[in-house]
């Protein structure tokens, strides 16, 4: 047999035997740590534990197949096979579950994670790539079942835009397009949407792609009868199997515990997926879940007897040490030694991981200790202080939170006392936190030297004789630009390709760059973005056109889930630059008029939300991110492709900046506060109230994420002394965020002489039509009025009441 793809001769018996001894160390290795994983969880070390016992034989053949340069996008069942790239240690394992927050002890995410969540180191401490091709990788896990697939469509894609694209520096990511995305799911999951959306899209964009099904028949409690049609998800999907003159899939149907054909399997599921970019579906079956799914419960409770002795006897791991017995490898002896030596081996590694743990807190436990002693030393509260101070030393393994809380809650017995102990006792507490408070909330945001804030704006320019365009013109010429400037950049999406977008933003650049570069997609949202996240984690920078702002609710789940948390969720050690462009507000109707912008805004911190007023602003914003290493979104103005602009002639080159707010009329009675769209009414609004006296100063917000960075907001209130923010969203949605941002992060009460207002739409969606649109969404006359109103309270003699 085979078992390393690279190796032309047959290998020695010996050879062989060594070979299969090691991997059922693994895969008794991967038992042990579950099961005494399980252990911690319930004595209370851990809080959760979810494991990759009754899995780990597949596991180990699926290694075997597994290159450096592939990428995994899985889910949590896989702890095996990342041990088994060498990804994961005993320690590292035990790490994940106590959530330690050092990334050398816990490299998956720095404890942010619960365990069963992998991943591996794309960047390094600065951010920068490092050489993909000479490791294996594995994109950051996620919770939500099937969130794994979109993202594994990209992920395969661009092996298939590196092999076809010519002009890329594939240096670092990849060899010839030769890299499988190889992704795992549960059979429960394959119900989802997104399973079958994937499954269709990659088998029309034939990318090699390798998913495996994990099928323990179980999801949960819930069997495959309420799962899958026919119980059997490989045989309802057999209709994607290729054929002679058609694309589509090879599937391969194998058993769990047969170690011999689960590597047979692997190695042709490989071959075809690398050398002829031909997706491929393994289903595993007959596979068990000896602990149950996780330590949340127990599986007796929905297992029958029968079913509980079937999976005992084909556990994968009892199958294989039974098979190794029968086929001579070794002997029931050699293998109970063996078995007892990594029982230890797992124990050992267990107790060094709680003490990496547990050490460094119990050294500030000892600091906070002393520090809140001499406190109880000085003050008249010395009893309360020292029962607090008793009650924590009495916590042997203590957290965080048990110093902290007590050290905080000192300081409030010596609220009226004065002593340099608490003063000591005060700087530790702010010190601790800031020292402590990044382990939990960094990299929400890139922390590299390319962070999308530090790109200077570029203004752009105009020649004397500057023509008088339609705004996608300007887009279009930008994005040609940036298509010859970035070879590595690509976009796709519903109609983006062939007549180059509903509105013509890139008209005729499928001709000059390709159907690789520019293209059209299915109509299939989520995986539109996932295609975008996979391709910008391997080093493309994609732009991802969700065709309307509206619709974005069908990738919403997987930007927030996936794509916002890329960054976070490894403490900065995987990116996905990824640009998302739409375009919205303003239009007609329930689903055409994209306005949802609170319910976005608030679920996708970790992307940037760009809104340009204009398609020069729209432009900028491109560029600006193509230098960038952060993902965002850009939604352009419906309704501003036909406006005409002036042609700048600095097209590529111009920026516009992140975070930065612009005074589009200055004024003195208010300041009002908008963005996109509905700045053109306000602009209209503020000249008529012009004419009866009004001067309102109109500030253009441009990036909701991240907002006003250098606070001229406040500056412009400091001048006023009155806010209004006006947008189309509902009540409660991006203009209650807007004044948030102005009262308590720019603390722009204190400058207030009159209330601060908003002004948005009804809660109800946009009805149709032009008196739809007025009777739905702020209108000049509304916004005059709710301006003149402010006015009319400040003084009723200057403003009477107009109704
Ligand atoms: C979208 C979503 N819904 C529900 C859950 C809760 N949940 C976690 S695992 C799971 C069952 C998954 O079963 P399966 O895909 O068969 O994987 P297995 O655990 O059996 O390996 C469920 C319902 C979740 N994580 N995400
Ligand atoms: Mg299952």
């Amino acid at each position: 047999m085979k078992t390393n793809p690279n190796t032309k001769t047959e290998i020695t018996f010996e050879d062989f035997k060594a070979e299969v001894i090691n991997d059922y160390k693994l895969a008794v290795t991967s038992r042990e740590c579950s099961l005494l994983g399980r252990r911690e969880v319930l004595t209370g070390k851990a809080k959760f534990g979810i494991f990759g016992d009754g899995k780990e034989v597949p596991q180990i053949a699926w290694a075997k197949a597994f290159e450096n340069g592939d990428f995994r996008s899985g889910y949590y069942r896989d702890q095996t096979f990342m041990m088994a790239i060498g990804e994961l240690t005993i320690e590292q394992f035990f790490a994940g579950l106590y959530a330690n927050t050092d990334l050398k002890e816990e490299p998956m995410s720095a404890g942010r994670q619960m365990g069963g969540h992998f991943a591996t180191h794309s960047l390094d401490e600065n951010g920068n790539w490092k050489n993909l091709t000479e490791q294996k990788n594995s994109s950051a896990d996620i919770s939500p079942t099937a969130g794994q697939m979109p993202r594994l469509l990209g992920l395969a894609q661009a092996s298939k835009i590196y092999r076809n694209v010519e002009g890329i520096d594939t240096t670092n990511f990849s060899k010839n397009g030769d890299e499988i995305a190889w992704g795992t799911i549960g059979n429960a999951s394959t119900s989802e949407g997104l399973f079958f959306e994937t499954i269709n899209a990659a088998g029309v964009l034939q990318v090699p792609m390798v998913i495996s099904i994990w099928d323990d028949e179980y999801g949960i409690s819930v069997h495959a009868r309420h799962q899958t049609t026919k119980e059997n998800i490989s045989e309802i999907l057999k209709g994607f199997q290729r054929e002679d003159d058609t694309n589509g899939y090879e599937i391969f149907r194998v058993n769990g515990w047969n170690y011999a054909e689960l590597i047979d399997t692997y190695q042709r599921a490989a071959k075809v997926a690398r050398k002829e970019h031909v997706p491929v579906m393994i289903h595993v079956q007959e596979l068990t879940q000896p602990q149950g799914h996780s330590t949340s419960g127990s599986h007796e409770r929905y297992k029958n007897e029968e079913r509980l002795a079937w999976e005992a006897e084909y556990d994968c791991n009892a199958q294989m040490r039974q098979w190794m017995i029968d086929n001579n490898i070794a002997t029931d002896e050699e293998l109970i030694t063996l078995e007892k030596d990594i029982k230890k081996a797992v124990r050992d590694g267990k107790k060094a991981a709680w003490a990496s743990f547990i050490n460094p807190i119990k050294a500030e436990k000892q600091e906070a200790l002393s520090l809140i002693e001499n406190v109880a030393n000085t003050s008249s509260n010395s009893v309360f202080i020292t029962k607090l101070k008793n009650d924590l030393e009495a916590i042997d393994e203590p957290l965080r939170k048990d110093i902290l809380s007590s050290a905080r809650k000192t300081l409030r017995y010596v609220i009226s006392e004065d002593s340099n102990e608490k003063l000591v006792l005060q700087n530790w507490i702010n010190s601790y936190i800031e020292k402590i408070q990044p382990k939990y909330s960094s990299h929400l945001y890139s922390e590299s030297k390319l962070k999308a804030e530090y790109q200077s704006e570029i203004l752009p320019t105009y020649s004397n004789d500057a023509t008088e365009v339609d705004g996608r013109v300007i887009l279009r010429d930008n994005f040609e630009a940036v298509f010859n400037k970035y070879p590595e950049a690509l976009v796709f999406g519903e109609d983006a390709g062939h007549i180059g977008d509903v509105n013509q933003g890139l008209e005729g650049l499928q001709e000059k760059f390709g159907e690789l570069r520019i293209s059209d997609t299915g109509i299939r949202e989520a995986t539109i973005l996932g295609q975008g996240i996979g391709m910008a984690m391997r080093g493309l920078r994609p732009i991802a056109e969700i065709q309307y702002l509206d619709y974005i609710l069908y990738a919403l789940q997987i930007m927030s889930d996936d794509l916002a948390t890329v960054q976070y969720r490894t403490k900065g050690r995987q990116k996905a630059p990824l640009i998302v462009r739409t375009r919205g507000h303003r239009l007609e109707g329930i689903w055409h008029s994209g306005s949802q912008m609170g319910g976005i805004l608030n679920l996708i911190r970790g992307i940037h939300v760009l809104v340009p007023r204009n398609m020069t602003k729209a432009a900028g914003f491109y560029n600006t991110l193509l230098e960038s290493d952060e993902p965002a979104l850009i939604v352009e103005c419906l309704n501003g492709y036909r406006l005409k602009e002036k042609m700048p002639n600095n097209i590529g080159e111009f920026k516009t900046p992140i975070g930065v707010v612009e005074t589009i009329k200055e004024g003195e009675d208010i300041t009002l506060v908008s963005y996109g769209s509905t700045l053109r009414l306000v602009e209209q609004a503020a000249k008529e109230l012009l004419e009866v006296g009004i001067d309102a100063e109109i500030i253009d917000v441009q990036s909701l994420l991240p907002f006003d960075l250098n606070h001229d907001i406040v500056k412009s209130v400091a001048k006023t002394n009155r806010v209004m923010v006006i947008d189309e969203d509902v009540k409660g949605g991006s203009s209650a965020y807007i004044l948030d941002q102005i009262l308590n992060e720019q603390n722009a009460f204190q400058y207030l002489d009159s209330q601060p207002k908003t002004l948005a739409a009804k809660p109800h969606r946009p009805a149709y039509g032009t008196d739809g649109d007025y009777f739905s969404k702020p209108s000049v006359e509304d916004i005059f009025e709710a301006v003149y109103d402010v006015m009319h309270e400040v003084s009723p003699s200057d403003y009477p009441k107009l109704r």
